[in-house]
């Protein structure tokens, strides 16, 4: 079969993001695009002649025409197979678990995330290395030099290849393996979690309710919640993946997963809720009539891994993002383990754990994971919710309380101003760069700032040094407040205001989040001059 060599224009705004490249569905469409970006991965990542390669999507709009794409690219670019998920279907975590098990060279992984799909939605490409995480900074780095210099790319001249049965067929030299996106993925969750005792908490009535947001995670909580631990058929809703999720905002939060929390926070709500995101590794965790935030969910996780048979000799350390809150510090140091602290993304929890340093770890943007694989992970973290459940049986809000008040809880929010001008966000953040190392010293009520800075990274596997993560205004009783330009959106800018205070008392104050944390607010707002700045009155999302 003919290979062609197409003359291309170089694209000078291919630079990946905190998850690879998302952008528009109509900016991928523009002639060339997805293939100057696809050979730029091609071209930075020295594949070995005959290497094997994973391919799979959330099944978003576009996809089946983008793996179609990618396949012939494939072949052209002398890869010797690759495994694609039927119909082009493979969650994140899943992808990262067949790179892992079948030691593939790595893999091409097609979603934009939690963020809307459809014609008028978004679309995303990332590379994932051979130990199944994000391809490194300078990995990525390399690519988007790549992107901007490209003339031509390497495609083969044939009709489209089946991806809708299981079997191999043949495109050039190259074998396509059409596996199922579901079975690895499910064996590996069995080997993790004790299913039996899950099974039985659910046999003995304990109700669950799971939201797949009509994403990705439909197929795989149908065949382990349902097929295998034997949740009833009704215990899962929006099960059916569909190309632009049902016209709504796959991101599992108190905001755009609203049915299920209008279900949980109702008349006769089930004991247990959890929602995941387009891809599939977010996850948001809710109890009756209870939230549980994302960095509270890491720290009780780690609280309580040894129940985990996978967990239950322990862990070698955790990690967590930098704006993630401290609570899982504070189970690190009970339990004598290192808590190490990461610029947000996850590959860079990636060179921690191939290090052997860390078993689990989370960000507060609803992502928890394991060294199972190299990406978060929402199933897992359903799964491993359920595990504690049933060894304890107990509702989630008291298993809460109880973890805070052994440990003191870290009141926590999140406020994301969404859909800014660039100009307007970028303004915000060089307002407070400027004047940041002011501030130490200085008062505001009840809280005295310790110190500021512009977090910086230097990764202990590579030295790569990552710079400008964020602005942390850290008071004195530990208390903080972080200032960041969002890495995943695709429209103007998101800013992102990040509160945390210390609580030790917990019995005696307010759950509200909003209520405590209302001086903080207060304090972000006049450090920042928000409202003057952006004109809004009120955050896009709060969680
Ligand atoms: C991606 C990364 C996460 C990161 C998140 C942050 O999530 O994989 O590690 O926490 O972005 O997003 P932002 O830069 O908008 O705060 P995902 O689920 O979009 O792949």
């Amino acid at each position: 079969m003919p290979t062609r060599t197409v003359i291309t224009q170089p694209f000078a705004d291919q630079k990946p993001g905190t998850s690879g490249l998302r952008k528009k569905v109509t900016v991928f469409q523009q002639q060339h695009y997805l293939e100057n970006f696809v050979q730029a991965i091609f071209d930075s990542i020295a594949a070995p002649q005959g290497a094997t390669l994973v391919l799979g999507g959330d099944g978003r709009f576009y996809n089946r025409h983008a793996i179609q794409v990618i396949l012939k690219m494939a072949a052209a670019n002398g890869f010797g197979r690759v495994m694609v998920g039927r119909g082009g279907i493979l969650s994140t975590p899943a992808a990262s678990c067949v790179i892992r098990k079948y030691k593939t060279f790595g893999g091409i992984i097609l979603s934009a995330s939690h963020n809307p799909g459809g014609p008028e939605g978004d679309f995303g490409i990332k590379f994932n290395s051979s130990n199944g995480g994000p391809a490194t900074e300078t990995v990525t780095e390399a690519i988007f030099a790549k992107s901007k210099s490209l003339s031509q790319y390497r495609i083969l001249e044939v009709g489209d290849v089946q991806i809708d049965a299981i079997g191999n067929s043949v495109l050039g030299e190259m074998t396509v393996e059409v596996i199922d996106p579901v079975a690895d993925y499910t064996e590996l969750m069995k080997s993790l979690f004790d299913f039996p005792a899950i099974k039985a908490l659910l046999a003995d009535g304990f109700r669950i309710k799971f939201d797949a947001m009509h994403a990705v995670n439909g197929p795989y909580a149908v065949e382990i919640l349902q097929r295998m631990l034997g949740a009833p058929a009704d215990s899962l809703m929006n099960i059916i993946p569909l190309e632009d999720f049902g016209g709504g905002h796959p991101d599992p939060n108190l905001t755009y997963a609203h049915d299920l929390v209008e279900i949980m926070y109702g008349d006769n709500a089930p004991d247990f809720g959890a929602a995941s995101d387009g891809d599939g590794d977010r996850n948001m965790i809710l109890g009756k009539h209870f939230f549980v935030t994302p960095s509270d969910s890491l720290a009780l996780l780690a609280a309580n891994a040894t129940v985990v048979p996978a967990y239950k000799k322990g862990l070698a350390g955790v990690a967590r993002s930098m704006p993630t809150s401290a609570a899982v510090d504070r189970v690190a140091q009970a339990l004598k383990i290192p808590c190490y602290e990461t610029p947000t993304g996850w590959k860079f929890f990636g060179n921690l754990m191939d290090a052997g340093k860390v078993t689990l770890c989370g960000e507060e943007s609803f992502g928890t994971g394991s060294d199972h694989i190299r990406e978060k992970d929402g199933l897992w973290a359903v799964l491993f919710w359920l595990n504690i459940l049933a060894a304890q049986r107990m509702p989630v809000a008291k298993i809460v309380y109880a973890h805070w008040a052994r440990f003191g809880r870290n009141v926590y929010s999140r406020h994301d101003y969404e859909g800014l001008p660039n100009e307007v966000a970028e303004g915000v953040m060089s307002h407070i760069q400027g004047n940041f190392s002011k501030l130490s010293g200085l008062s505001f009520g009840k809280y005295t700032v310790k110190y500021c800075d512009d977090f910086s990274y230097t990764d202990p596997a590579d030295a790569s040094v990552s710079a400008k993560q964020g602005v942390r205004i850290i008071f004195t009783d530990g208390s903080r407040i972080v200032f960041r330009l969002s890495g995943t959106g695709t429209e103007g800018a998101t800013l992102r205001v990040y509160l945390e205070a210390y609580d030790a008392d917990v019995a005696n104050h307010t759950l509200d989040a909003q209520l405590a944390l209302a001086e903080l607010i207060q304090i972000a707002q006049q450090i920042s001059e928000l409202k003057k700045r952006t004109g809004r009155e009120q955050p896009t999302v709060i969680t």
